[in-house]
């Protein structure tokens, strides 16, 4: 089988095996969008009016659920809501980093209980291979997907060369459970030893750092554009942050929308570049 970036999302949804990530390919198909929101902002008035704004034109909304100042459980029912309205996924980008047993616990209980609204979830590769086993045993009963970290988009990162070949492999041995990456470039040809399942993978490269205007921010931060990241680098979403929501403390609703509907455009025109190449 050809590469997954050469393939259309539509039949990469048909042929996936994990429910999260069937669900997610079919959206980006259904909805021709690549575009993952982060909507990283403090105020649960905030989060939801940027989440309601952006929800036609996302495949998938990224969460740093601990940022939020009024948490309270009804947020989770307000975002499954607009989820179920706006047709789009829940991405919980919570970075999981310790041993089996803990994370587990961590996915599943305190008060966030993550694994009962996030289709997906993220891990660093840095504990080894029980760091899945432990998210697996909470998550693929719920049919929820995980994405392994591993490329960063920030300056100076670790994750690069036989880190992340390992991430790969990691992640090789868990199919059913690991559906792709956090990643600057596509995965396939890294590590690939004879021994490896490669035949047939279909990893999702999820890559933040994207922005059309900014090349990166004052902590590190590097943006590249849609078209570099998805026709050059074979990407598969765009995750964009402060590019849509703005730095600002006040929300500019309508231009929230705006800019998510330019970059929703943006990253699909690369999509289609790509695969007309
Ligand atoms: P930005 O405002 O578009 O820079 O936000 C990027 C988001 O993606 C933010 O929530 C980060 O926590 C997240 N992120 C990232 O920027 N780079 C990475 O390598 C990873 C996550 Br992993």
């Amino acid at each position: 089988m050809s590469s997954p970036h050469l393939r259309s999302y539509e039949d990469r949804a048909q042929k996936h095996n994990n429910p999260a990530a069937r669900a997610l390919l079919y959206l980006m198909a259904k909805k021709k969008t690549n575009l993952s929101v982060s909507v990283d902002v403090t105020r649960k008035k905030d989060f939801l009016a940027i989440i309601d704004a952006v929800g036609p034109y996302v495949c998938l909304i990224k969460t740093h659920i601990d940022i939020l100042e009024d948490y309270d459980p009804s947020i989770i029912e307000d975002l499954q809501a607009l989820s179920n309205e706006h047709e789009f996924l829940i991405f919980e980008d919570r970075k999981f980093a310790d041993i089996g047993n803990t994370v587990a616990l961590q996915y599943s209980s305190g008060v966030y209980k993550i694994a009962s609204w996030a289709h997906i979830t993220n891990a660093h590769a840095v504990p080894g291979p029980s760091i899945i086993a432990g998210l697996a045993s909470v998550g693929l009963p719920l049919e929820r997907g995980l994405i392994l970290l591993a490329e960063m988009s920030s300056k100076g990162a670790l994750a690069t060369g036989a880190y992340t070949e390992d991430a790969v492999r990691m992640a090789r041995a868990r199919r059913d459970f690991v559906v792709g990456f956090i990643a600057q470039h596509r995965m396939e040809t890294i590590g690939a030893r004879d021994t490896d399942s490669v035949g047939d993978e279909d990893f999702l490269i999820l890559s933040p750092g994207v922005g059309l205007d900014a090349k990166g921010d004052a902590m590190g931060q590097q943006y590249r554009t849609p078209a570099e990241v998805v026709t050059d680098c074979g990407c598969d979403v765009i995750i964009v942050g402060r590019g849509i929501i703005g730095t600002g403390r006040d929300i500019d609703v309508g231009e929230v929308q705006r800019q998510a509907q330019r970059y929703q455009v943006a990253g699909w025109e690369a999509y289609e570049r790509r695969l007309s190449r």
